[in-house]
C-alpha cells in the first residue's frame, strides 16, 4: 500500500513543503515538492530531493545507552532524572543545563524550555540558534521591541531591488534563491546586489557584487544612511511619526563615514561600485535587504543588523509589499525555537527575563513556584562553565557542539570533564555522542510529528511517514518522561504533540493585549485546536488570532511597533573591527560556511551518496596570489592553523576568494575526516549583545602539508584504515571512497593491504597488483566473482587517476575483460567516456559530459544544456557551475 503524506523538509529555513509517497512495506519514500505549499510551490533543492536516501536504518541510534551499554528506556530515563535531581540538590539548579537546537520541533522545544526555565528553575537552556540567529534576534528586539521578521517571501516578486548581505542563498536557501532568480527573469529591471567577501554562486544573478572586506558591513551601512541623508532621500514624515533616536543614529553614521572614498577604502571596494549601490538604494522604493551569517556571526553582528534596519526605518521601507529588512533563518525551526523562548535570555512566547511582569505572567500560566528569574548561560559561556566544572550535568539535544562550536577542542574537553552528559540524537556515532554518558534515541525526520516555523513566520506540520526505528521516541516524549520523574507530573501530562501545541498557542495569547503589554507572537486561535484539526493543519503565517484568523503576511504596515512608545528605535552604530585581527604570526583571515549539498555536521546528508559528489573532501579556498606565496599548488594538501587549533584540507585555488582570506566549509567531522573539523580553529569571540560567536573571522596561517605518500581506496565494504594520518571517508553508490595521505610509509603495502584491508579473501577472489617500490607506487585491485571489490592506488608524488571511472565500476554486476585489464591504469579503456566530477546531483551528470556536450553541440546557455542533458533542470542549484563551464 502506498499513500501520500504532506510534510516539510527538515533542513533549511526556507521550510519547503514535501509531498511524500510512502511505501511502508519496504521502508521507501518518493519525495516531491508540495505544489500547494507557499514556501516552495513544488520546488525542492538537492538536499530536500535526496531525503528518501537518508532514511536508512544503518547508523541510527536505536536503543537507549548508558555508559556504553544498551539499556531500557525505564532505566535510562530514571538515570537521567535521578542524576539531574542529585546535581540540583547538591549544587543548585544552575549546575544543570540543556543545549538544544533549531532542528527540534516546536513541541519538543517548548517542553524542554518549560522544564528548565519553568520547573528546574534555571535559565540554562540555550541552543545552537545562539551560533546562528541570535544577532538577528537581538537586532530585531532593539529596533522593533520584539523579535519580528516583518516581511514575507511574496515580497521577492514585488521588490525593485534585492540586496543579499552575507548570504550565499544559492546554496543555503536554494528554493528562495530560485524564486528570486525567476523574479529577475520575469522582471529584468529588478536590481540584485550581493555583499560578500567571496564571489559565491549567489553572485550568478547579481547586477553588482560588492566583495567587502571581512567584517566591514557596519561601515558600509552607516555610510549608506549618511548618503541617503545627504541626497535628501530620507522619509522624514515616517521618521517623525514612527521612530525614535534618528539624530543620534545619523550622527554616529556621519562620524564613521566622512566620504565615499573613505568608506570604499575601509570596505576595500571600488568607489564606483559603492556609488552604484548607494544610488540604487536611494532611487528604488521597494528594497529588500536579505541577510544571513555574514552579518550575524560577528563580534558586532547585532550592530550590523541594526545598521541595516536603520536604513529601512529612515526611508520608511518596512511593512509594505516588496520592501524591508529580512533575516534569512538558517535552521528549519530556528523561528519556532525563538517562539518558545529557547535562547537562555528568553523566557517563553516572545517574553523574556527583562520584565518581572513577564516572569510573573509565565509563572502563573505554568502554575509554578520555581520559575527562573534571570537569564541563563549562552552557548560559549555555557560550555566554559562546563569546562570549569560549574555546570555539572548537561543534556544536549539535536546538535553537535563538538563540531559546530568555536574552539571545538575545548568543547570536547569540557564534555570529557563533565560529570554527566546526556545526548539525544537520531544518529549513533557523532563527535558529540562519542562523549555522552547516556544516549537517548530520538525519532528523526520521517518519524517525528509536530510543527516548525520558517523564515517568513509560516507554521507548517512535519508529519510522520514511518513507524519509528528501533525504540526511538519523540524528543517531547523523552523530555516529558524525565520531567515526570523529576516530580513535575502535573505540568508534563501531555499524551501527544497536539496537546503541547495547544498549550504553546494558549500561552502566546495569555494576557497579550494593549493594557497588559501587546506581544507580536500570538497564535491563540490554535489554543483549542482539536487533535483532528492539528493533523490537518495547513501552512499559515503568524499571528493567528481573533484579529487575524487567517494569519498575516506582514508586520508594521501600520507603523506601530512593540516598544513601550510604539515607535521603532534607531540604534546609533559605531562600527567595530573584528576582535582578533590578523598579525604577523597569523596573517590570514579564516572564513567558514556552507556547501550546497551538505547539511551542517553531515550526520544525515552524508548518508545520501548523491550528496557527496559535489564536494567530496574538506577543502580550503585560497586566492592565487596567496597560493603562490605559500607554495600551495591546486589539489595539494595544506595545514591551516590558528591560535586555537589546526586542520588539513585540499587546496582550491580561486580568485573568487580575496587575497588574504581563506574559506573552509563547516561540515566535516571526525566521523568522515581525520583532520577536517574546522571548529577547532575558530576563535571563541562573541558579540557583547547577542553572544553570537564570530565564526566568519579567525586569524590563521597556512602551509603545505607534505606527506610522503598519497592515495585512495575504493571499496564495496566500509574499511578501518590505520595506515594514514590524513583520511577522508566518502560514501558513494555501492562503494566507500577513502582519500588518504601519510607522513610515514607502511613497511610494506602488499602485506598491509592484504592483512588489514581485504579480509574478505573469499573464494573466487582475484588480485591484480603493481608495485614500483623505487618510485613509491602501489596499485592493487581485488575482484570477487568478477565483481569489483576493492581498488587501491598509492603514489609518492600524488599522480593519481581521476576517481570517476573507477567508481562507476562498482555499479556493474560483472566487469568486462577490457575493464579488468584497464583497472590498474585507473583510466577507462579506449572508447569509454569518463563523466568526470558530478555537477548535477539530481540527474547525475558529470563535468566532462557537460563539457563534451557544450563543445559538440555548441551549447550556449544553461537552458540548452538542460534540454540536452537534463542537468540543472530540477533544483537548479548547479546552474552557476554549468554557467562557469559554458
Ligand atoms: N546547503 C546548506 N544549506 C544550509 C545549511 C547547510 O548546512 N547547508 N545550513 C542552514 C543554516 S543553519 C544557516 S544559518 C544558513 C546560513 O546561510 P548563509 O549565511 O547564506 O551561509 P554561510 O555559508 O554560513 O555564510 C554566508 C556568506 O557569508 C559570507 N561572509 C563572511 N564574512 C562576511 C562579512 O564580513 N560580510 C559579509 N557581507 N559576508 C560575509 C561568507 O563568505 C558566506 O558566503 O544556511 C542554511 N542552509
Ligand atoms: N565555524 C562555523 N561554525 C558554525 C557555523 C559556521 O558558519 N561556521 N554555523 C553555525 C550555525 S548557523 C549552526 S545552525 C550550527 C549547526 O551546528 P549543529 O547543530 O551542531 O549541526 P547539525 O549537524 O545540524 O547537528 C544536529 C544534530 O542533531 C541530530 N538530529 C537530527 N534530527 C534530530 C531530531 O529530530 N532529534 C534529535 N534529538 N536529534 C536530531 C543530527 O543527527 C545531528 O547530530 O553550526 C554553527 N557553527
Ligand atoms: S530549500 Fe532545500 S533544504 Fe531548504 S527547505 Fe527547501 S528543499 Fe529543504
Ligand atoms: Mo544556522
Amino acid at each position: 500500500m502506498k499513500n501520500t503524506i504532506k510534510t516539510t523538509c527538515p533542513y533549511c529555513g526556507v521550510g519547503c513543503g514535501i509531498s511524500a509517497l510512502v511505501s511502508d512495506k519496504n521502508h521507501q519514500v518518493t519525495i516531491s515538492g508540495d505544489p500547494s505549499h507557499p514556501a516552495n510551490f513544488g520546488r525542492l533543492c538537492s538536499k530536500g530531493s535526496a531525503l528518501g536516501e537518508t532514511i536508512e536504518l544503518e547508523g541510527r541510534l536505536l536503543n537507549p545507552q548508558a555508559y556504553g551499554r544498551d539499556t531500557s528506556w525505564t532505566e535510562a530515563l530514571d538515570l537521567v532524572a535521578n542524576s539531574f535531581i542529585k546535581t540540583i540538590e547538591q549544587y543548585g539548579p544552575d549546575a544543570v543545563a540543556i543545549y538544544g537546537s533549531g532542528q527540534l520541533l516546536t513541541e519538543d522545544y517548548y517542553v524542554a524550555n518549560k522544564l528548565m526555565k519553568g520547573f528546574i528553575g534555571s535559565g540554562n537552556m540555550d541552543t545552537n540558534s545562539r551560533l546562528c540567529m541570535s544577532s538577528s534576534v537581538a537586532g530585531h528586539k532593539r529596533a522593533f521591541g520584539s523579535d519580528t521578521v516583518p516581511g514575507c517571501y511574496d515580497d521577492y516578486e514585488q521588490a525593485e531591488m534585492i540586496i543579499l548581505i552575507g548570504s550565499n542563498a544559492a546554496w543555503c536557501h536554494p528554493v528562495s534563491f530560485q524564486r528570486i532568480r525567476a523574479a529577475k527573469e520575469a522582471n529584468p529591471t529588478l536590481k540584485i546586489v550581493v555583499i560578500d567577501p567571496r564571489r559565491t554562486s549567489t553572485c550568478d544573478i547579481a547586477d553588482l557584487h560588492l566583495p567587502v572586506a571581512s567584517g566591514s558591513d557596519g561601515v558600509l551601512f552607516n555610510g549608506l544612511l549618511h548618503y541617503l541623508h545627504q541626497e535628501n532621500t530620507l522619509n522624514q514624515a515616517y521618521i517623525d511619526a514612527h521612530t525614535e533616536g534618528f539624530s543620534k543614529a545619523l550622527n554616529a553614521a556621519t562620524n564613521s563615514s566622512h566620504s565615499i572614498e573613505q568608506i570604499a577604502a575601509q570596505c576595500n571596494l571600488k568607489v564606483e561600485d559603492l556609488n552604484h549601490f548607494y544610488q540604487w538604494f536611494a532611487s528604488h522604493e521597494k528594497v529588500m535587504s536579505l541577510y544571513s551569517q555574514g552579518i550575524n556571526q560577528s563580534s558586532s553582528g547585532t550592530d550590523k543588523v541594526n545598521a541595516i534596519i536603520n536604513c529601512h526605518l529612515a526611508t520608511g521601507r518596512i511593512g509594505k509589499p516588496g520592501m524591508g529588512p529580512f533575516s534569512l533563518t538558517g535552521q528549519p525551526n530556528a523561528m519556532g525555537g525563538r517562539e518558545v523562548g529557547g535562547l537562555a535570555h528568553q523566557l517563553a512566547a516572545h517574553m523574556d527575563f527583562s520584565s518581572t511582569d513577564d516572569i510573573d505572567r509565565v509563572a502563573r500560566f505554568w502554575d509554578t513556584q520555581t520559575i527562573a528569574t534571570k537569564p541563563g548561560l549562552a552557548a560559549v559561556d555555557l560550555f566554559d562553565a562546563i569546562y570549569d566544572g560549574k555546570v555539572k550535568a548537561v543534556w544536549i539535544m539535536g546538535t553537535n557542539p563538538a563540531v559546530s562550536m568555536p574552539n571545538a577542542n575545548k568543547i570536547t574537553q569540557a564534555l570529557q570533564r563533565c560529570d554527566f552528559v546526556v545526548v539525544s540524537d537520531c544518529i549513533a556515532n557523532t563527535d558529540t555522542t562519542a562523549l555522552a554518558h547516556v544516549l537517548l534515541p530520538a525519532q528523526g525526520w520521517s518519524e517525528k510529528d509536530g510543527t516548525i516555523t520558517n523564515s517568513e513566520r509560516c507554521i507548517s506540520r512535519q508529519r510522520a511517514l514511518f513507524s519509528p526505528a528501533g525504540s526511538a521516541k519523540p524528543d517531547w516524549w523523552i523530555i516529558t518522561q524525565v520531567a515526570r520523574r523529576m516530580g513535575f507530573e502535573k505540568a508534563f501530562h501531555y499524551q501527544n504533540a497536539s496537546e503541547i501545541f495547544c498549550e504553546h498557542a494558549a500561552l502566546s495569547g495569555f494576557e497579550n493585549n494593549a493594557e497588559q503589554g501587546l506581544r507580536d507572537f500570538d497564535i491563540s486561535a490554535f489554543a483549542k485546536i482539536s487533535q483532528q484539526d492539528y493533523e490537518r493543519l495547513q501552512p499559515i503565517q503568524w499571528p493567528v488570532n481573533q484579529a487575524y484568523p487567517q494569519g498575516k503576511a506582514r508586520f508594521f504596515d501600520d507603523g506601530q511597533f512593540f516598544t513601550r512608545s510604539g515607535k521603532a528605535q534607531f540604534i546609533a552604530i559605531k562600527p567595530k573591527l573584528p576582535v582578533n585581527l590578523p598579525d604577523k604570526d597569523y596573517p590570514l583571515i579564516l572564513n567558514t560556511g556552507r556547501l550546497r549539498d551538505q547539511w551542517h555536521t553531515m550526520t544525515r546528508t552524508a548518508i545520501a551518496a548523491k550528496l557527496n559528489q559535489h564536494k567530496p573532501e574538506p577543502f580550503v579556498e585560497v586566492h592565487p596570489v596567496d597560493a603562490q606565496h605559500y607554495n600551495l599548488p591546486a589539489n595539494t594538501l595544506a595545514v591551516i592553523e590558528s591560535l586555537w587549533g589546526s586542520m588539513i584540507a585540499r587546496v582550491q585555488v580561486t580568485d573568487s576568494q580575496q587575497q588574504g582570506n581563506l574559506f573552509v566549509p563547516m561540515h566535516w567531522t571526525n566521523q568522515y575526516a581525520s583532520q577536517g573539523r574546522m571548529g577547532v580553529l575558530v576563535n571563541p569571540v562573541v558579540d557583547p549583545v547577542s553572544k553570537q560567536p564570530e565564526s566568519k573571522h579567525t586569524p590563521a596561517r597556512i602551509k603545505a602539508y607534505q606527506p610522503v605518500w598519497q592515495g585512495f581506496i575504493l571499496s564495496r565494504r566500509e574499511l578501518t584504515i590505520t595506515e594514514s594520518e590524513y583520511q577522508v571517508k566518502i560514501k558513494g553508490e555501492q562503494f566507500y571512497r577513502y582519500e588518504l595521505a601519510g607522513v610515514s610509509l607502511p613497511e610494506d603495502w602488499r602485506s598491509s593491504v592484504q592483512k588489514n584491508l581485504c579480509s574478505a579473501n573469499a573464494e573466487n577472489t582475484q588480485w591484480q597488483e603493481y608495485q614500483d617500490s623505487a618510485k613509491g607506487n602501489y596499485r592493487a585491485a581485488q575482484i570477487i566473482n568478477r565483481q569489483l571489490e576493492t581498488v587501491i592506488f598509492i603514489a609518492a608524488d600524488n599522480t593519481l587517476p581521476d576517481r570517476g571511472w573507477l567508481t562507476s565500476l562498482f555499479a556493474k554486476m560483472q566487469l568486462e575483460t577490457q575493464e579488468r585489464m584497464a583497472l590498474l591504469t585507473g583510466r577507462p579503456p579506449v572508447g569509454v567516456p569518463d563523466v568526470g566530477t558530478i555537477v548535477c546531483a539530481c540527474f547525475n551528470v558529470g563535468e566532462k559530459t557537460i563539457q563534451a556536450a557544450i563543445k559538440e553541440k555548441n551549447l550556449k546557455t544553461h537552458q540548452e544544456v538542460g534540454l540536452c542533458l537534463k542537468a540543472g533542470t530540477n533544483c537548479g542549484s548547479c546552474v552557476p557551475e554549468i554557467k562557469a563551464l559554458l
